[in-house]
């Protein structure tokens, strides 16, 4: 087992060891404007911090995370912290990191190693905050986890109460490591949340996918045949937006009782044989790769623009739209053009990777504010249950159905909402019907 204890980089970075290593320190005013900018959209975890920044419930625990540090990341940190936590962190992907938002963290006294395009020294960042000896861990894709269980079983065994995993390829690792027998402490699915998946998936990549589109084309919506292929909650939500800019949609589906769906909210079904004959926009959101194929392009009419929003670069089929093409010309950043064999022009954008990462900014903060309080509150059941005295099972957990309700409730609620509560008459009314009397 070989020792991460040395940095390999040798770029240019701000260290403090023990305490921090960022891009550059004196980013750290920048970060603070856009950390301000998102807790101004985001009021869940404003009203948790504001709640429990009083009584302090993680007063006397460490949490480590390893999570893309943007700007709506740094309001979770932030509201850990006020609420009492020790925080470390490491970025989860290379290149999501801001470098002013890391450097804004870190002046703060947040344990941060993380900066843009870090190649070398991933696992040695995560490595710098599980010496901090952490209680708690925060995922997104597991790394962490992974970590600790592969070179710190001690730690996960003796000292480690629990953690979260944000996301579905990250809760997927888990429920394998724990069939293996190998899951060392309990950690919840904050991905299987209904607050966390229905807001990322419909809403957030629903509106980021339209704004990638539009930064990377500057194309009109309405009126095209905008085709969308899968419609499960990415793509429903990506069509229902179009829909709402005029355009005419078209569903592709597999499962006939997502097709279905699609009909009933008024786009079109068809299948891609005959979508790729008269759509102008092509977007992917299945999942599965080869969804667009070589006869499809050869189909397509001139000037179509396709595009992905689902499984990273696999579903589009570029090899085969190499193959049918005779050149290729980049217009813009983001848009490529294909001229085919058959003289027809295709504009591929971004390169067949995700439209709403490459060519917008992701999940808007209002989006990331839903899962971000479900990572909140999971870590708060956890202190909780410890303190309990509780022996938590050693298990991938479900959030609990009441806590969405909470996260949805204080949504609402800091929207200035007002909904109806069930009378005592309503609710026995509900259980003698249920009882079947
Ligand atoms: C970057 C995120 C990934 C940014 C940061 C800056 C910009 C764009 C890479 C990420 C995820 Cl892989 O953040 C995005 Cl300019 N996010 C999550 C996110 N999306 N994910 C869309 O925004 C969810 C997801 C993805 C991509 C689930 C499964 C597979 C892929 C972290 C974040 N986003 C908010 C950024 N607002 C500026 O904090």
């Amino acid at each position: 087992m070989s020792l991460n204890n040395v940095r390999k980089s040798t770029e240019k970075l701000d260290e403090k060891p023990g305490e921090y290593c960022v891009r550059n320190i004196n980013m750290a005013d920048e970060g603070y404007l856009l950390i301000d900018w998102a807790e101004s959209r985001m009021p869940v975890l404003m009203g948790l911090r504001e709640k429990y920044s009083k009584t302090k419930p993680f007063a006397g625990y460490t949490i480590a995370g390893c999570l893309h540090v943007t700007k709506e990341t740094g309001v979770l940190i932030k509201t850990l912290k006020e609420c009492g936590a020790e925080v470390l962190w490491s970025g989860c992907n290379p290149l999501s990191t801001n470098d002013a938002v890391a450097a804004a963290l870190a002046k703060d006294g947040v344990k941060m190693y993380a900066w843009y395009n870090n190649k070398d020294d991933f696992y040695w960042c995560i490595e710098r905050t599980i010496d901090g000896k952490p209680q708690l861990t925060l995922d997104d894709g597991c790394d962490l986890i992974d970590t600790v269980h592969e070179k710190y079983p001690e730690l996960a065994t003796t000292h480690i109460i629990g953690g979260s995993e944000e996301t579905t390829t990250g809760v997927h690792r888990l429920r394998a490591r724990e069939a293996a027998g190998q899951l060392l402490y309990p950690v919840y699915a904050v991905n299987d949340a209904e607050t966390k998946w229905d807001f990322d998936n419909v809403y957030g990549t629903g509106q980021s996918t339209i704004d990638g589109i539009i930064r990377a084309t500057s194309v009109l919506v309405a009126g095209k045949n905008f085709v969308v292929s899968g419609h499960g909650h990415c793509g429903s939500g990506v069509a229902k937006r179009a829909q709402g800019l005029g355009a005419n949609t078209i569903i592709t589906e597999v499962k006939a009782t997502a097709a279905l769906k699609g009909i009933l909210e008024g786009h079109e079904v068809m299948s891609m044989d005959n979508a790729a004959e008269t759509g102008d926009i092509f977007v992917t959101a299945t999942g599965v790769k080869d969804i667009i194929r070589k006869w499809h392009f050869e189909k397509m009419k001139d000037g179509a623009i396709v595009c992905n929003t689902g499984h990273y670069d696999a579903e589009i089929n570029i090899p085969e739209l190499e193959e049918v093409s005779v050149s290729k010309r980049t217009i813009r950043p983001n848009c490529e053009e294909y001229t085919l064999k058959n003289g027809n022009r295709i504009y591929l954008l971004a390169q067949g990777r995700l439209i709403n990462l490459a060519a917008a900014e992701g999940h808007p903060s209002e989006v990331m504010d839903m899962s971000f309080a479900n990572q909140f509150m999971a870590h708060l059941s956890l202190v909780n249950r410890h303190k309990s005295g509780e022996k938590i099972p050693v298990t991938v957990m479900e959030i609990p159905a009441d806590q969405d309700e909470f996260v949805a409730k204080t949504k609402l609620e800091m929207m200035k909402l007002k909904i109806d509560t069930l009378t005592a008459e309503q609710i026995a009314y509900i259980n003698d019907y249920n009882a079947g009397t």
